[in-house]
């Protein structure tokens, strides 16, 4: 039987599934003490799976024996891909099973963030809805409001479908090359980044973290915004330089800013992008709810079962892969 690692907690489903195919170690967290039994149990790993953790050269080149690493995200920026595609390790991710709920989590941020919710549903619980609200409690509406997508992808088309059909809301997108048909579907209209973020009310980051997108949004972008549009992030963090995007929210250069994802995460509690009333921050839960983290899991097993059984993975990221794999044999 192949020896298999789990890194992140799986449901007794799941588990028993696994076990009756392989050998199974579970690092039930990523402490200090999770990580050294990590380490311990890689050179006779077969299969990886979890995600939240950057594995680099320095720790899989512990795991001689390594075929197939599975993460339970869509985002693979916590591997090197090369480095993986020159060992044939085949790398899998879990696309598609968390789009809606991620292009929902988008949503929630844009009205938490326009609405004002988290900041005055803090103002009741503190005592001080005293008296009929008054301007100093209105927000900004969203319906009819223009909805920029920088990157089109499944999620970025899931933000689109929700903003045209629900909320009729104008879509701009940009992203590497026009889409006719998300423009054919959503009457969206495609913009150069500069162009978008000058339209929009409401800019909403879904790109991957890549060379090309980290700082993406700077100083220079930031600017370009107007003072009653808001920020969405729920990409990854290191797309929006997060200094010059406290700079432009404490100066009032921008509404409000919406943020799932940060360069830091956890995010610090210290943080001074805590102590700015006009942004909503929460904790990397774009695919967190049960049913879509069971279905990622689910999909996450399924691809490295595939994987370890000499089977094409359904979700393959890097196919180059497989032919290092049958020639290193
Ligand atoms: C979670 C994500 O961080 O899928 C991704 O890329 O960012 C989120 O779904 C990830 O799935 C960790 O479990």
């Amino acid at each position: 039987m192949k020896n298999i690692v789990l890194y992140k907690k799986l449901s007794a489903e799941l588990m028993t599934r696994l076990r009756q195919q392989a050998q199974v170690t579970c690092i039930d967290d990523l402490s200090a003490d999770g990580l050294a039994r990590l380490r311990d149990a890689l050179p006779t790993a077969h299969g990886l799976l979890g995600a939240s953790l950057r594995l680099d050269a320095g720790l899989l080149d512990l795991a001689p024996q390594l075929e197939a690493v599975s993460s339970v995200s869509v985002g693979i920026d916590n591997y090197d891909l090369d480095y993986l595609t020159r060992r044939g390790i085949l790398l899998t991710n879990t696309p598609d099973v968390l789009t809606e709920t991620t292009a929902d989590t988008g949503f929630a941020l844009i009205l938490a963030t326009a609405r004002r919710v988290t900041e005055l549903a803090a103002w009741v619980r503190a005592g001080q809805w005293r008296k009929s609200i008054g301007p100093a409690q209105f927000g900004s509406d969203v319906h009819g409001k223009t909805l920029g997508i920088v990157g089109m992808g499944r999620i970025g088309e899931a933000l689109a479908r929700r903003g045209h059909f629900g909320f009729g809301m104008p879509i701009l997108y940009h992203s590497h090359s026009p889409k006719p048909e998300v423009e054919q579907r959503y009457a969206a209209g495609y913009r150069s980044l500069e162009a978008l973020l000058e339209e929009s009310d409401f800019v909403c980051l879904t790109v991957p973290l890549t060379a090309a997108t980290e700082g993406l949004i700077g100083a220079r972008e930031l600017a370009r915004m107007r003072p009653e549009s808001i920020l969405i992030n729920i990409s990854r963090g290191k797309v929006v330089d997060e200094t010059a995007l406290l700079e432009a929210l404490q100066a009032g250069r921008l509404r409000g800013a919406g943020l799932d994802v940060f360069e830091r995460e956890p995010l610090p509690a210290d943080s001074p992008l805590l102590r700015l009333d006009n942004l909503v921050a929460t904790p990397h839960i774009g695919s967190a709810t049960h049913e879509t983290r069971e279905a990622m899991a689910r999909c996450a097993v399924d691809n490295l079962l595939a994987a370890l059984a000499g089977r094409r993975p359904a979700n393959l990221v890097n196919p180059a892969a497989l032919e290092v794999a049958q020639t290193t044999g």
